[in-house]
């Protein structure tokens, strides 16, 4: 008995410090041999190559091993080396404004996004594609984050806003980490604005594919689309196109508050689908006297996001001087990009990384639910960005 409750008090110890490690590591080991411990059984009980140079600080990447912190330890208890640590990733410290307010944005602390930011804020290189009405551009916390894009219902190059809707998603996924306003989950990476929707915010699956498409070919390493239309066979072979250009595409659930039946909505190997949560890490539902709603949920949703009362940017008129910038908003609209920002900051660690490998490391990084029929969880920006960082090299 007193084993069990001491076994089960250090597997809390140690899941209490992996989940607080300070650093972020590269998963692999950092040492120097002291010159008389330089023999074969020490060389193989830590997987070291026998042609390791003594008076070098050398680096291995241990195989088969769960806990790398247990194995750094034994390492150091084995009293041969003269110091051992984790190949740590060190960073110019990014400095976040002490003058912006995230309060209206608690998705951040949530998903740890403000914590992430302290490796990686996004790169420039990655972009984003936004299937969606369009993005204010000159919006002043989206300045500098958007791309060219196009206009499928207009055929042009004008993907100007035909509604607020697709500025909303933009600014959820890559607003400007500065002082003013809001910011992105990964606010230094690219968007591209594909506009599919018109002026009532509607748009065809033809639009959709297309866009997915458009998007893939143009280089998007992450494809937003917050639109119903989850279950469709189109948007898989869609997603597969995606996928074969190494492209990711997440998918918002829905919004009709249903459990869905995997005949209905199928669990698509191609799409990632995105369900809403609430505050308190429940499913985001809402009542209005009659009236309801919610995600939808069921086998086929893959990652849950924060998706109740998110504050982003949204279209206003630069000539007016006391103009509405920022709104708040709900839905698997909103948590949708929550997970096209996050997929972001795990290309800009590592952009060789194939869409499954960035679908895997949302998985398994992911907060569990007590809940099921919610995929893998519920999204963890920091520790995406760290398993990322750990089969980055
Ligand atoms: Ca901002």
């Amino acid at each position: 008995m007193l084993k069990r409750i001491l076994t089960v008090l250090s597997l809390s110890a140690l899941s209490f410090s992996q989940a607080h490690a300070s650093s972020l590591h590269t998963g692999e080991i950092l040492f120097k041999i002291k010159p008389a411990s330089l023999n074969q059984k020490i060389l193989s009980q830590f997987q070291i190559p026998s042609n390791i140079n003594p008076q070098a600080i050398e680096v291995i990447r241990p195989k088969n091993v769960r806990d790398l912190e247990a194995y750094r330890r034994t390492m150091i208890e084995s009293n041969a080396f003269e110091f051992v640590v984790f190949n740590t990733i060190e960073t110019e410290p990014e400095v976040i404004p002490e003058e912006l307010d995230l309060s209206n944005q608690w998705h951040h602390e949530k998903i740890q996004s403000s914590k992430a930011w302290q490796y990686t804020a996004g790169s420039n290189d990655v972009v984003v594609a936004v299937c969606d009405s369009g993005i204010q551009r000159d919006h002043e916390d989206l300045q500098g984050r958007v791309i060219e894009g196009w206009n499928l219902v207009e055929n042009n190059d004008d993907p100007s806003t035909s509604t607020s809707h697709g500025t909303f998603v933009g600014g959820i996924i890559g607003a400007t980490l500065d002082d003013k306003g809001v910011s992105g989950v990964s606010p230094r990476v690219k968007l591209m604005p594909i506009r599919i929707s018109d002026n009532r915010g509607s748009t065809t699956m033809k639009r959709i594919t297309d866009c997915i498409t458009l998007a893939a070919d143009k280089g998007a390493k992450v494809i937003n689309v917050s639109f119903t239309g989850v279950n469709s066979a189109a948007v898989e072979a869609a997603g597969k196109y995606a996928r074969e250009k190494g492209s990711l595409l997440v998918y918002s659930a829905g919004n009709h508050g249903k459990f869905r039946s995997q005949k209905d909505y199928p669990k698509f190997e191609n799409v990632l689908a995105v369900g809403a949560t609430s505050y308190e890490d429940n499913r985001w539902t809402w009542r209005k006297f009659l009236r309801s709603g919610g995600s939808n949920y069921g086998p086929f949703i893959d990652i849950m996001a924060p998706g109740h009362n998110l504050t982003s940017t949204t279209v206003y008129n630069l000539n007016q001087s006391n103009a509405v910038k920022y709104r708040t908003g709900s839905g698997t609209s909103y948590s949708a990009p929550v997970v096209s920002g996050v997929a972001a900051l795990i290309y800009s660690v590592n952009p060789q990384l194939t869409p499954k490998d960035v679908e895997n490391i949302l998985f398994e990084s992911a907060d569990p639910l007590q809940m099921s029929n919610y995929g893998a969880g519920r999204v963890n920006a920091l520790e995406a960005v760290r398993l990322a960082s750990q089969r980055a090299r």
